[in-house]
């Protein structure tokens, strides 16, 4: 059960955000109302949200997952591989103070992102991807230990970040996609098969009573509410143009 969920207003150079698809810029006006029924359907889920104000230094800060790890006992403050969006976790810090005694941090030359990190109860797979370097995953590997969790380090082929291709959604079940598909290290979990058509669609999140899912992808929201579960559909599309998925957007605990 998650009881609390950080999120942060976009900024007005959302538009400027990093970006490696060719969709065109994101309209700001859409982003904002996205932003929105993105924190009402938080909201029917149950818990305490905490809505960060907008930051136009970085245009990328509303992703806010990629700043911290969060465990219902401790919290880790990354360090963005991503140099834009690097100090994005001064603004964080002093937010997890308020809820965590216990923080540990990534240090240079260790990079790490949040959306490279998957848990599946108290198993974490940690991405190395373009933004998360295999010494910023071995300081979370021995951080994740050290707390009793167990870790394995899975290298990224081609997605962007390791929840762009799999996440997970309780009871054993994740959803994979691409070169997830049939990757030894999810290969003992009931999978819902993400195909190449609704790839987006793969990064979902869990919370509570429900999955919440991009809207605009059919058969994987079919597939989940078969699995048993209730969904809700946000649309993403203006943050799906810059790299953003659903749990981008979110940091839960
Ligand atoms: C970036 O390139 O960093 C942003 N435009 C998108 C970040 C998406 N974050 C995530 O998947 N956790």
């Amino acid at each position: 059960m998650f009881k609390n969920i950080i999120v942060k207003r976009p900024a007005e150079t959302l538009v400027n955000g990093l970006t490696t698809s060719d969709l065109g810029k994101p309209i700001f006006e859409k982003a904002l109302i996205q932003h929105d029924a993105y924190i009402e359907a938080l909201k029917k889920c149950g818990v305490e949200i905490t809505v960060l104000p907008e930051n136009s230094e970085f245009p990328d800060s509303t992703f806010v997952e990629d700043t911290a790890v969060l465990t219902e006992e401790f919290a880790v403050v990354t360090n963005p591989g991503a140099e834009s969006r690097n100090r994005e976790i001064d603004e964080m810090e002093p937010v997890l103070k308020r809820f965590y005694k216990k923080i540990y941090y990534i240090e240079a030359p260790g990079t790490l992102e949040g959306g490279d990190i998957l848990q599946i109860e108290d198993h974490f797979y940690i991405g190395i991807s373009t933004r998360t370097n295999l010494e910023g995953a071995e300081q979370l590997k021995q951080i994740l230990e050290s707390e009793n969790y167990k870790a394995t380090i899975v290298k990224l082929e081609k997605f962007f970040h390791l929840k762009t291709g799999v996440t997970y959604i309780g009871n054993g079940t994740v959803l994979v996609a691409g070169e997830f598909t049939d990757h030894d290290a999810f290969n003992s979990y009931y999978k819902i098969i993400v195909s190449a058509e609704e790839e987006y669609a793969a990064n979902c999140i869990r919370v509570n009573d429900y999955v919440i899912i991009p809207s605009g992808y059919p058969e994987t929201k079919k597939n989940i509410e078969n699995a048993g579960y209730q969904t809700i559909e946000v649309d993403t599309s203006e943050y799906r143009k810059i790299d953003g998925g659903l749990s981008c957007l979110s940091l839960r605990f």
